[in-house]
């Protein structure tokens, strides 16, 4: 098995008990309508009922009258009765039985399309279907793919290959791989992509390259799904030939407006724009002395009347941040709160910093009340250990959701925020950086084909726990055997939690390999910036370790509501996988775990590291359950995992006992090379 059908394999059920019972249920398909999302769900619920059940499975318009067949009714109506009432509720689907037969209904094609994928879980899960009553509607409207994918081809904190979108070939060559990643997000709701980085060439812009784009829309529409572009701020200037980018300006107003046009001319489902501007040396409104909603609003406008909305990203921070990066998103956009027009969503990172294996949730949630805001989280493992380390991320993606901001009172959580319920929204967003490339299993890491996965049943159902979810995608894309099933999907849901251990213990935070963000370079004391350096973020010293974000440090804790500030604010209270976020701790100060900093900050390294050797072993048992092509990929790249979290083990205990000045604890054996050696290892990964 390369991989390649993720957990959509659909291959012969084994047991014939079962199957037979499947195949009584399911003797034909009767589509009701011949729209193209419509035809999508008979064709892939007639792909997959085939392959699961070894036998063909006819699609007819209706089910016929009197028949003795028990068949599958895929049915649109604008009163099906699906959860909910919100816009998000029209992608919502039912699956009810009714006399002989099952019906997947939805208030439009894609509802009907989702229900037809919930439907095939089922079998794939080996869950009943008999008497099967149903349904679910997602809670968020717009569950976006963010690609970071370069016109030549390159994916910017990409790990999987190169982009699989062949610009070059385009659009006369259709790659089928595009079909088969349409099936692929549209199996688990999501519904948007912007398909080329958000550091954004101008080039997508031009009629050439939107004849482009128009193909893959073309081959995505059919799957529910809608094309988005990342702009160049400066597009007026780089392709328009205007003087200015000034989105005050009448002319770059205009130019936006005729560029826009032409979009929707070309791509009548055209989704929108997502932004990245003034920020990381990207052009923005900001060069004209204008902010972020002058930059917006003007967008917002251009799209006038049109289905389409803009995405402006509030991952900022300026060239000389003033002592703490962690406030700058905040204070650039919490003023603008009830300045953006209703078209725009400002799109936030999960954290303040920037996709650090473990962040507290971004301060801005909860604190724009007017303006409706996407949360972003990376799929792609940039500071997770690219594709080499198993890093389940749901857990991770849970923890930001389930954080309370306490914003609206207890129970504001950020998942709250984002579906739109605290602050009474209409529109609301999630999207995810893409882990995909080239590859041919896609995502480099046979596992992380799970984070693409998780991330979209977290979208369109964030209160799905992290266990449900893999064992979902473990049984749909490993193995059904049920001891190895709860085998791996102990080893994914713990793995994270180990990452971080080995990594960045106790809230320490970028201290990784300057540029490449590969591996540990906690003694990283120069760069481009100070913020890019690890020693800014760690602060370690004789006395202590860690950054004090408290009143008597940058206060950025001052940021969050007086609840969340009363639990973090003090040592002993705030939880200790937050504490070196928020605190200088001395390395001798006693700690809740009931050791001191310096005993605590080995022991959770040195175990972290352990921990691996543990899941090697996890997964050695699967063996005998799982295809040998994907088990011998998924145990070498365990053993990567485990020199580098030595690696990284090594580099951080010899390099902060340079500060703590205390022998390495026992049990733990102190590390046989020197920090010399490891920072030699590190210096190799920076040679250009
Ligand atoms: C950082 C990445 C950088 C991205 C940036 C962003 O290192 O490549 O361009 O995020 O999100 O994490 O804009």
């Amino acid at each position: 098995d390369d991989g390649y059908r993720l957990w959509l394999k659909y291959d012969l059920i084994s047991d014939v008990a079962q199957r037979n019972a499947y195949r009584q249920a399911t003797q034909y398909i009767a589509a009701d309508g011949s729209s193209a999302v419509l035809k999508t769900a008979a064709a892939e619920l007639q792909r997959g009922l085939q392959g699961l059940l070894g036998q063909p499975v006819p699609v007819v318009a209706k089910a016929e009258a009197g028949s003795t067949k028990r068949g599958i009714l895929l049915l649109v109506s604008p009163t099906a009765n699906v959860p909910g009432s919100s816009d998000a509720s029209r992608d919502g689907y039912r699956i009810l039985t009714q006399g002989r037969n099952l019906v997947v209904t939805g208030r439009s094609e894609a509802g009907v399309l989702y229900g037809v994928f919930a439907l095939l879980r089922q079998l794939q899960t080996r869950q009943p279907v008999a008497n099967l009553a149903t349904a679910s509607s997602p809670r968020i409207q717009y569950r976006m793919l963010n690609h970071w994918d370069n016109p030549n081809g390159t994916v910017e904190r990409g790990y999987a290959g190169s982009s699989i979108w062949k610009w070059y070939e385009l659009p006369e060559n259709l790659d089928p791989r595009y079909t088969d990643y349409a099936r692929a997000n549209a199996s688990i709701g999501i519904n948007g992509v912007a398909i080329n980085n958000v550091n954004a060439s101008a080039r997508y812009l031009t009629p050439e390259y939107l004849q482009k784009v128009k193909a893959l829309a073309g081959v995505f529409r059919p799957y529910g799904i809608r094309v988005y572009l990342s702009v160049f701020w400066a597009a007026p200037k780089v392709i328009g030939g205007l003087k200015t980018s000034d989105p005050l300006d009448p002319q770059v107003k205009q130019w936006w407006a005729a560029r826009t046009a032409e979009i929707y001319k070309t791509i009548p489902d055209f989704g929108g724009f997502l932004v990245k501007a003034n920020s990381e040396g990207e052009p923005g409104p900001q060069d004209y002395g204008r902010n972020h909603a002058d930059g917006a609003n003007m967008l917002a406008e251009a799209l006038g009347t049109h289905d389409g909305i803009v995405m402006w990203r509030a991952f900022v921070y300026k060239a000389n941040s003033n002592g703490d990066r962690f406030r700058e998103a905040y204070e650039e956009f919490k003023p603008l709160d009830g300045k953006f027009s209703p078209k725009v969503l400002v799109q936030v990172k999960n954290g303040p910093i920037d996709f650090q294996a473990r962040e507290p949730f971004h301060p801005l949630f909860g604190a724009m009340p007017k303006t409706p805001l996407v949360l972003e989280v990376q799929i792609t493992q940039e500071y997770l250990g690219f594709a080499t380390h198993l890093v389940y991320l749901a857990p991770m993606f849970k923890e930001c959701l389930d954080s309370d901001t306490q914003t609206k009172g207890a129970g504001s959580t950020v998942a709250k925020v984002v579906d739109g319920t605290v602050d009474q929204h209409r529109v609301s967003g999630i999207a995810g950086v893409a882990n995909i490339g080239s590859d041919r299993n896609w995502t480099g890491h046979p596992m992380g084909q799970a984070n693409w996965y998780a991330f979209g049943r977290l979208a369109w159902d964030h209160s799905l726990t992290s266990a449900g979810i893999a064992t979902e995608w473990a049984k749909m894309t490993l193995t059904n055997q049920p001891a190895a099933v709860a085998t791996i999907v102990d080893v994914m849901t713990k793995s994270r939690d180990i990452y971080v251990r080995y990594t960045t213990p106790l809230g320490l935070h970028h201290i990784m390999g300057e540029s490449i963000h590969y591996g540990p370079q906690p003694w990283l004391a120069k760069a481009g910036r100070p913020d890019w350096t690890s020693v800014y973020y760690h602060k370690a010293d004789s006395m202590g370790l860690g950054f004090n974000r408290t009143a008597t440090g940058s206060n950025a804790l001052a940021l969050y509501s007086p609840g969340v500030q009363a639990q973090w604010g003090d040592p002993k209270t705030c939880p200790p996988n937050y504490l070196l976020w928020f605190h200088h701790v001395g390395w001798q100060q006693p700690l809740p775990t009931g050791r001191t900093l310096w005993h605590e900050l080995v022991t959770r390294y040195y175990t972290g590291a352990d921990s691996v050797t543990w899941m090697q072993q996890r997964w050695a048992s699967v063996k005998p359950a799982v295809d040998p092509a994907l088990f011998n990929d998924v145990t070498a790249r365990l053993k990567i995992q485990r020199q580098e979290a030595l690696w990284w083990r090594d580099a951080c205990v010899l390099y902060f006992q340079t500060y703590a000045r205390q022998p390495i604890p026992a049990p733990f054996t102190p590390p046989t090379r020197t920090l010399a050696e490891v920072k030699s290892l590190v210096d190799l990964y920076q040679l250009k």
